[in-house]
């Protein structure tokens, strides 16, 4: 084998192994997701954080997950206040971040 070739089948190695590791990072994502838990839950939005950062609801039992309650929780994207204000009441759902934050998928107004 000539020293040309050895290089060229240490830079294919090279290029195997960090194609694995493409692929074990992507991997990672969907079942992180999957585990991820999603929670509905209803009530009444009491006030806004900073910039609309954040919504805390006097959110009624939610079962399996807490009692009722006043707490906040982080839209995914702001326009998803759009149009809501102190005293709605709201119908939502919402998941955990791996570091604690709630984090809402939906949030609606109920009439
Ligand atoms: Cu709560």
């Amino acid at each position: 084998m000539t020293s040309h070739s050895l290089r060229a089948k240490a830079l294919a190695t090279l290029l195997l192994m960090s194609a694995a590791t493409a692929v074990a990072a992507s991997c990672t994502k969907p079942s992180e997701a999957a585990s991820a838990k999603s929670w509905h839950a209803t009530g009444a939005v009491k006030s806004f954080g900073p910039s609309r950062a954040f919504v805390n609801i006097a959110h009624d039992e939610i079962a399996g997950y807490m009692s009722a309650m006043t707490m906040s929780f982080e839209p995914e994207k702001a326009a998803q206040f759009d149009g809501l204000v102190a005293g709605d009441r709201v119908a939502f759902d919402f998941s955990e971040t791996a570091d604690g934050r709630r984090v809402l998928s939906r949030i609606e107004k109920q009439r």
